[in-house]
């Protein structure tokens, strides 16, 4: 079974490289013709790997081709993957299974709404790559990837592919919980890094204001059925704060850069949710409103 992989980005082309060097088949889709001449000029994707550079010159398509497609890894932003997955509609096999690689919530519902036949399996990583140049990824953080099903706990066949593959990987019957975890996680550090202009460990200086929205997100988490994600949340974020102490989050490193950031998909899902339930939570709406400010501030998008 081919694995299509849509977005030769950071983990797309992680994801695609590990898989065709296994010796699996893979194909990649980019957005348009001038992305395919750029690849085929580039004679593949490179991946940089503890300094060592490797090219696979694995086959490339645009959306529109005929083949039809039976495993899909969505490997872009949070706020691509609608779009990129209707776009893809018409070619995806009835029984097709679609592997979502976004961050944050929301996306992925979109996705399986849109798409009522085919199963989609969410992911949560903690691996890290970044890109380096058009077509060249760095892999820069080893880490683990769960996978899961909301709809349906049993694992499918082919996780022994990413054995293969040297993907660390683990089925998550509850993967919802993992999601919101790492959500509630990426909500207490990510925009007050981008607000203090600090890396992760200078919110040491800012601890009553991460302990508030730690209280907040663990009011939310339960509120919304997520109690096993509010355990120990503040523990854990004081953790990560500690060991990533000299990172930029990636929100961060999004607004350095003058990316669109997945705030929709974050802090706007925390506060979307929140609203939803009746559910008052005055820091991390004001969180919320300062940061959409500041990206405003600087003309990058609010969505
Ligand atoms: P990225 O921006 O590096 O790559 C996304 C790619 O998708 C881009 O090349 C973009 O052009 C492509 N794309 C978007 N729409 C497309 C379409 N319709 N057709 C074809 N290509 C399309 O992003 P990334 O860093 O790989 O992140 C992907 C997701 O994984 C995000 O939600 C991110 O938060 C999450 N994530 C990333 C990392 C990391 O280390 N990079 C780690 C954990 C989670
Ligand atoms: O995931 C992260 C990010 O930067 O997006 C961490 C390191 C957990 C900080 O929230």
């Amino acid at each position: 079974m081919t694995w299509h992989v849509l977005g030769a980005g950071s983990l797309g082309s992680l994801w695609a490289a590990r898989l065709a060097r296994a010796g699996l088949p893979v194909r990649l889709i980019l957005r348009n013709r001038e992305r395919l001449a750029a690849y085929q000029q580039a004679g593949g994707l490179t991946l940089v790997e503890r300094g060592a550079a490797r090219r696979y010159a694995i086959p490339a398509e645009l959306p529109q081709a005929d083949a039809p497609i039976h495993r899909l890894l969505l490997a872009c932003k949070a706020y691509d993957a609608e779009a990129a997955a209707a776009e893809l509609a018409p070619r995806l096999a009835a029984d097709g299974e679609l592997l979502l690689l976004q961050n944050g919530l929301g996306s992925q519902d979109a996705v399986a709404q849109r798409l009522p036949q085919q199963r989609c399996l969410f992911a949560s990583s903690t691996e890290g790559a970044f890109r380096q140049a058009d077509f060249q990824v760095v892999f820069a953080g080893n880490g683990h990837t769960w996978l899961g099903d909301p709809a349906d706990p049993l694992p499918p066949p082919w996780l022994d592919e990413l054995e293969r593959a040297g993907i660390p990987h683990q089925w998550s019957p509850d993967i919802l919980a993992r999601l919101w975890r790492k959500l509630a996680l990426n909500c207490a550090i990510n925009p007050l890094t981008v607000l203090h202009d600090c890396r992760n460990g200078g919110l040491r200086e800012h601890p009553a204001e991460v302990a508030t929205l730690c209280a907040e997100l663990s009011e939310l988490l339960q509120r919304c059925g997520q109690p096993a994600a509010a355990e120990q949340l503040h523990e854990e974020v004081q953790r990560v704060i500690e060991a990533t102490a000299a990172n930029y989050s990636s929100m961060h490193q999004d607004v350095a850069q003058g990316r669109r950031t997945e705030i929709a998909y974050l802090l706007g899902h925390a506060c979307a949710t929140a609203r939803r339930h009746d559910l008052q939570l005055p820091h991390l709406q004001h969180l919320q409103q300062r940061l959409l400010a500041h990206l405003g501030a600087r003309g990058l998008p609010l969505d």
